[in-house]
């Protein structure tokens, strides 16, 4: 019976949903036949259902995805919704598509974007990673994102040279060191609401944490959005070096931790957005007369396969005049080829810029 009451209520919201103006992925690709088809399906070993997935999406209409998978096998189990969301994402990754072998290449053959310091504030590269056999934040309790951690900070002393830093657990944080790690944009925010009805915010801050490195320009989060998120950041446009760092880091982790890479979907993720390399490569950066002109703007982004963020994160404003910019699609291409459109991207926005002037 109260299946069947669970059952309802989620056809209201979804026809709720259905009707509204909202320009999510969600909306665009869950129609009624695949609504059908999928609502009362389960994923054979941690037993989530459509709701896990799609509950962002019917709380936030003004979700740009909506979808999550709350384990791995979510990703099969739910492929009819989850392939043309992934399709439309990543432009064009097909469900025949496969992820090539991961590939990284050298940082160095990129040069910086911008030598004389005239419009990048800093450079960032992050990637995602899951560990092997555990699910994603719904299906995650108090004790097994303590257990996470701990096999994380096991793999986080071993790193030296650069790498080398300090895990701090958020819970017990000091506020101040906690707002401060976050003004620097060094540390996630909480209180996220699309993540927050997605079910990844339950227990916070039980294993939640960032590693610092010694020099503050390498970071590893601890079971924010995803098990891990690996990050390297600077000032300036030196996005071969940031990339590079991020790269070593991440060889340096898998050397002591079993990352879950799925041979069609590259590394795994919570979101689909970050499948395949998981790569979001940004800057934060200030083009004055691209801005006067939005349009304009929008259109090289698209041309470029970039997406457009505000200055402190992803759902907030431009300060400033600062924008974050990134490559858009993670998926379908290897990590050298992620920071090669995004290099060519930045590239071609930056000589936009200096011709609108
Ligand atoms: P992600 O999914 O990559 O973690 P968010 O949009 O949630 O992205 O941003 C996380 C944090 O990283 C925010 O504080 C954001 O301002 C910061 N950030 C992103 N790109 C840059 C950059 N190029 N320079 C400085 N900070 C950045
Ligand atoms: C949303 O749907 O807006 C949030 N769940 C975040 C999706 C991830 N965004 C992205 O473009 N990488």
């Amino acid at each position: 019976n109260k299946d069947k009451e669970m059952l309802k209520e989620m056809e209201e919201r979804y026809k709720k949903l259905a009707a509204s103006n909202s320009k999510s992925l969600l909306k665009k690709h869950l129609t009624k036949k695949i609504f059908d088809n999928l609502k009362t399906k389960t994923t054979p070993k941690f037993n989530s259902s459509l709701i896990h997935c799609i509950s962002s999406g019917l709380c936030h209409h003004d979700s740009g995805v909506g979808l999550y998978a709350p384990d791995p096998e979510a990703y099969k189990v739910f492929a009819e919704l989850f392939d043309p969301v992934i399709q439309d994402y990543h432009k064009g990754f097909k469900k025949e598509d496969k992820q090539p072998a991961s590939c990284f290449g050298k940082g160095r053959d990129f040069e910086n974007l911008d030598p004389d310091g005239q419009f990048i504030v800093s450079t960032r590269v992050r990637c995602g990673r899951a560990i092997k056999g555990f699910p994603f934040n719904p299906c995650l309790r108090e004790n097994t994102y303590k257990e996470l951690e701990s096999k994380i900070c096991k793999a986080l002393i071993k790193l030296t040279g650069e790498h080398k830093g300090i895990y701090m657990p958020l819970t017990g944080m000091d506020q101040d060191l906690q707002k401060k790690l976050i003004d620097d944009h060094l540390l996630f925010k909480p209180g996220d609401r699309f993540l927050d009805s997605a079910g990844a915010t339950r227990f916070w801050p039980a294993g939640r944490g960032i590693f610092l490195n010694d020099a503050k320009n390498f970071m590893i989060w601890c079971n924010e959005e995803d098990h891990i998120r690996i990050i390297s950041m600077e000032k300036g446009g030196d996005l071969g070096r940031v990339y590079d760092r991020m790269a070593w880091g991440e060889e340096a982790l898998g050397k002591h931790i079993e990352f879950n890479r799925d041979e069609r979907l590259g590394f795994l993720t919570f979101c689909p957005t970050n499948l395949g390399t998981s790569i979001r490569a940004s800057v934060h950066i200030k083009l004055p007369s691209l801005m006067d002109q939005p349009e304009e703007l929008k259109k090289l982004a698209e041309k470029y396969r970039l997406q457009i963020r505000g200055t402190t994160g992803e759902h907030t404003e431009a300060v400033g005049g600062v924008h974050d910019i990134s490559n858009q699609r993670r998926l379908g291409l290897t990590e050298y080829e992620v920071i090669k459109e995004m290099h060519e991207g930045i590239k071609g926005l930056i000589e936009a810029e200096c011709k609108a002037k």
